[in-house]
């Protein structure tokens, strides 16, 4: 994204093109209320020039002397906006021509079309949002699901930052009472003492390590849990995918290698959303487009959060089973025994011997039986106790590199104590500790991390 001038007045449409009830195009900057009257004209005669904040209009967009829709006009007045600069939003007919052609008008009277999150750009650059609330508001507009919605609402209204600025406090007051060693070592101070000092950075350090153990749940609440079916051809991988998802998305057959791409689709499980994979499975390739799906399986179990590894429990386990479920001890995943209907000839009790830590589930895809547990076993194995917990949570690898990095300080802070080196460098490990914390809430900034947050904004946010 280019340098932003912040005097430019900016314009966007905010609703996505295509049939709707309504659109809405809006203005910010120092000029927004001129342009909107260069181009709108209200019922009542006034011009919006002369409107209180917080008022909306009906009027007219004209051209000329031509009406071409009508429109309400809502006005916010510098400094109470999103954007803290003046803000005109148009709502107008859906659909997409009335929506350009109002932003190709307010164009021609001296506004430019904003870039992608500009508009939350502003708000942070103009100070009314920090850096984890504007990622904040990305996430509530991709939010797919209940959690990850709450989450991000949570996160808009300050719970990330607040937390931060605690232990920003925290450490500031640590850091005072070194710097007045540092500064004056002579004097008889009332201060910390050693062992105060370094049983608070202790603490600070433990408290940090927290809040980055919740990362992963922060993460998986926000982009979902992706959960891949995985095991060898005809054990039932298709049927099971098809029942979780409670109709017929993939093709099943008795033919071994029926599915030779991958199939994903989302469902919602317990407030978190779920991306299911089905896959080609794993085995003997017998050709080169089973070869060309195993290959797909591979890669998508490499991203994996979570396996369903399925067998079929009318069969005993042989060799390629084992090799699979061999090949997926270091992720969380269950083993379902599939075709419960039928007279079980899997030997469970030589399977526990072997992959005795692996939960297992039996289910029948055939009549729906197993499924309920399924879903509850891939929820309670990815989200662990502290994804469900009310707890600030990081969600961003921003957040665990910054968190990271303030532990990676404090932990060098705390050596400082044993290796008795001078406070000079326990105050410089604090101070870096801060500036992790300060980077994290956008305190300090460089164009370059504010370029990877804003280019994932849609254009008009
Ligand atoms: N009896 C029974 N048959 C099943 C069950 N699940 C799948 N099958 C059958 O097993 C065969 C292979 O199923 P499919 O889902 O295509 O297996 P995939 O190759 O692992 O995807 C088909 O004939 C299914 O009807 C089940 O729970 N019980
Ligand atoms: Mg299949």
């Amino acid at each position: 994204m280019p340098e932003i001038n912040l005097d430019d007045t900016i314009c966007a449409i905010a609703t996505a093109s295509g049939e709707a009830a309504l659109s809405i195009v809006r203005l910010s900057g120092p000029k927004a209320i001129a342009v909107a009257d260069a181009i709108f004209r209200a019922k009542s005669g006034r011009p919006l020039a002369e409107a209180e904040s917080f008022t909306i209009h009906y009027g007219h967009v004209y051209e000329h002397e031509f009406a071409f829709d009508e429109c309400l006009a809502s006005i916010f007045r510098h400094p109470r906006s999103f954007t803290k600069d003046d803000m005109i939003e148009f709502s107008m007919h859906g659909g997409t021509q009335s929506a350009r052609k109002i932003l190709g008008l307010c164009c021609r009277a001296g506004a430019r079309v904003a870039e992608p999150g500009e508009f939350t750009k502003r708000a942070f650059l103009n100070g009314r949002i920090n850096l984890t609330q504007a990622e904040a508001v990305v996430d509530i507009i991709r939010a797919t699901s209940e959690k990850s919605l709450r989450q991000a609402v949570r996160h808009l209204q300050g719970e990330l930052s607040d937390r931060l600025r605690t232990f920003k406090e925290r450490l500031l007051l640590v850091l005072a009472h070194v710097e007045a060693y540092v500064d004056f070592p002579e004097e008889d101070h009332d201060v910390f003492s050693d062992e105060r000092i370094q049983s608070e950075v202790d603490k600070l350090r433990t408290d940090l390590e927290s809040l980055l153990h919740s990362y992963r749940s922060g993460s998986i609440i926000r982009n979902g849990i992706l959960c891949v079916i995985v095991g060898r051809p005809n054990v039932g991988k298709s049927s099971l995918l098809n029942a979780l998802l409670k109709h017929e998305r993939a093709i099943v057959t008795e033919i071994p290698g029926t599915t030779r791409d991958t199939i994903e689709e989302s469902v919602v499980w317990d407030g978190v959303a779920v991306r299911l994979v089905d896959t080609a499975g794993l085995g003997q390739a017998r050709d080169r487009l089973d070869k060309m799906g195993m290959d797909r399986t591979r890669k998508y179990l490499n991203h994996a959060d979570f396996y369903l590894w399925v067998a079929d429990g009318s069969m005993p386990l042989n060799r390629e089973d084992l090799a699979i479920g061999r090949s997926l001890l270091e992720k969380p995943h269950i083993f379902v025994v599939n075709k419960s209907d039928l007279p079980r000839r899997l030997d469970l009790k030589m399977f526990e011997r072997e992959f005795d830590s692996t939960p297992t589930i039996a289910c029948s895809a055939l009549r729906g039986e197993g499924l309920d547990q399924i879903q509850r076993k891939v929820i309670e194995c990815t989200l662990e106790a502290e994804g469900r917990s009310e707890n600030v949570h990081l969600t961003r690898e921003r957040h665990h590199a910054n968190i990271s990095e303030a532990v990676h300080h404090l932990a060098r802070a705390a050596r400082s104590f044993t290796e008795k080196t001078s406070l000079e460098f326990l105050a410089a490990d604090l101070r870096s500790t801060l500036r992790s914390l300060s980077e994290l809430i956008g305190e300090v900034y460089s164009d370059d991390i504010l370029d990877v947050i804003f280019k994932e904004f849609c254009v008009g946010k």
